[in-house]
């Protein structure tokens, strides 16, 4: 049974769906695992750290736990042991759409069950309860110069909603370490219900001469999403493709990991994610997917909107490499091999724009790319991310303002994420507090052979 407390979150929020509920029996099951780990087995070694990770951005080094997804570097994804196709596949469609519910796949990152249709209709019915923007938040957003990076704008609508955080009230009143995570779930909830208003608001803001569209009630999210930026069908299932294929990528990268660390301060819900979007605000993260179309844009620029010859191709991926800058959409932290997110975005394109010229100069730069970087030979990984492709199918589409696809990665990375830091409450995950060490040390060890661990 839910605490009185959640009861009346619950009634405050308009909750109607069985998520919660469910959410806190998997808590409960799962807190003695986590318990008999720390206090058991403690102490048992898991890895070892080289002074290349430690100096290398800490790469590949076990030190974060999550069960919301899991990324195997040469099978790529699997959220909550399912890899895309079979996530796509088993969770509820919404009717007409080839693509499911972005409700139903909420519930699923949050639990770990596939949601029946009945269940996932009920997330949607509990986001549409939570989804009203306030109105300071536009204010915040229109009181910035229009030439700001939208971006910018997206993370300061979120943090300017941090003034409704009911952890933050709850743990002012004051409650009990267990109770942490069901004020966190809310805000969770009620930040991912609003995001898709206030990205498509800044979306006709900045790029559509001030003229927002208000919600449909009678929509889904990635429907909603869809009206709410004025484009038509199919976009709608864009939309739920993509803010799926974006979710969550394991906890290590720079804004998953950005919105664990500031949560992990006991910092709420808002404040941690506009730390996360802040973080895939950067050319080497979820930025890349903008670069991508400015650099393709700049091929056909300079070959008057001609697709290129192979041998003109590899001319332009030479300059850019030459020229010090990194093939954009290309290499992985974790990933050595194609990342099925461009696979699966691959597929889409194959099925709805097989004809398109940008997508054809996309699959020529498979073709290419991959050999050019291993002659180069710097990239560990020379085959594209989920970067690569995800602006040509934007483009396609009409949405044109290439700035505004991090804004599209940011709505879809808020699911997992924020998913994450609800189960980082759940199960008391600690402050983070790694250990650094000065270049003295490390010459000092280097010269030993390597520290003394007593
Ligand atoms: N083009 C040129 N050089 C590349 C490269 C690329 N696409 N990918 C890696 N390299 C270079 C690195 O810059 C690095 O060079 P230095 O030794 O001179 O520093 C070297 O190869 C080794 O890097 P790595 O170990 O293979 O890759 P990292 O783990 O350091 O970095 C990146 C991973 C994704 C940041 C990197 O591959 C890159 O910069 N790619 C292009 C940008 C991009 O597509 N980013 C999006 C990644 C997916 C994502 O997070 N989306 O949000």
């Amino acid at each position: 049974m839910a605490p009185v407390a959640e009861k009346a979150d619950e009634r405050r929020s308009g909750n109607v769906s069985n998520l919660k509920a469910k959410l806190l029996e998997k808590i409960q099951a799962h807190r003695p695992r986590t318990t008999k780990l720390v206090k058991e087995q403690g102490s048992i070694v898991i890895d070892q750290v080289t002074i290349d990770q430690c100096i290398g951005g800490a790469r590949g080094i076990r030190s974060l736990v999550t069960d919301i997804s899991y990324l195997d570097p040469m099978e790529g994804i699997r959220f909550r042991g399912k890899t895309i196709p079979e996530t796509f596949a088993a969770l509820p469609k919404v009717p007409g759409s080839d693509y499911p519910y972005v409700e139903g796949f909420w519930y699923f990152l949050m639990t770990g069950d596939v949601p029946t249709t009945e269940e996932a209709l009920a997330v949607a019915a509990d986001f549409k309860a939570r989804a009203s923007v306030p109105k300071y938040v536009f204010d915040v957003i229109r009181a910035m110069p229009r030439d700001t990076h939208p971006m910018t704008m997206f993370s300061a609508g979120i943090l300017a909603l941090q003034r409704e955080s009911l952890f933050v009230k709850r743990y002012n009143e004051g409650m009990k370490k267990t109770e942490y995570w069901d004020p966190m779930y809310e805000d969770c909830t009620n930040l991912m219900a609003k995001l898709p208003e206030i990205a498509a608001y800044i979306y006709r803001l900045k790029y559509k001469g001030d003229t927002p569209i208000a919600p449909d009630p009678k929509l889904d999210l990635g429907g909603n999403f869809a009206h709410m930026m004025g484009i038509a069908k199919p976009y709608d299932d864009v939309a739920r493709m993509y803010f799926i294929l974006h979710s969550d990528h394991e906890s290590g990268n720079v804004s998953a990991h950005a919105t664990h660390l500031v949560a992990s301060a006991l910092s709420d819900a808002y404040y941690s994610l506009s730390a996360g979007i802040n973080g895939l605000a950067g050319p080497l993260h979820g930025l890349a997917n903008q670069e991508v179309l400015s650099w393709i844009q700049d091929v056909f620029k300079q070959l008057g909107g001609k697709l290129p010859t192979e041998e003109e191709l590899k001319k332009f991926l030479w300059d850019t490499l030459n020229s010090g800058k990194v093939i954009p959409g290309y290499g992985h932290a974790v990933l050595r091999k194609t990342d099925p997110r461009y696979t699966s975005q691959m597929e889409f394109c194959q099925k709805n724009l097989p004809d398109y010229p940008m997508f054809k100069l996309v699959n020529m730069i498979y073709k290419v790319a991959p050999d050019i970087l291993r002659q180069h030979g710097k990239a560990k990984n020379p085959w594209p991310n989920v970067d690569a492709q995800s602006g040509v199918i934007q483009w396609y589409y009409g949405l044109t303002e290439y700035d505004f696809y991090t804004v599209l990665f940011g709505v879809g990375r808020a699911l997992g994420v924020l998913a994450n830091i609800t189960w980082d409450r759940a199960l008391g995950y600690a402050l983070e507090r790694p250990k650094s060490v000065t270049t003295d040390m490390l010459e000092k060890w280097a010269a030993e052979g390597g520290r003394k661990l007593s």
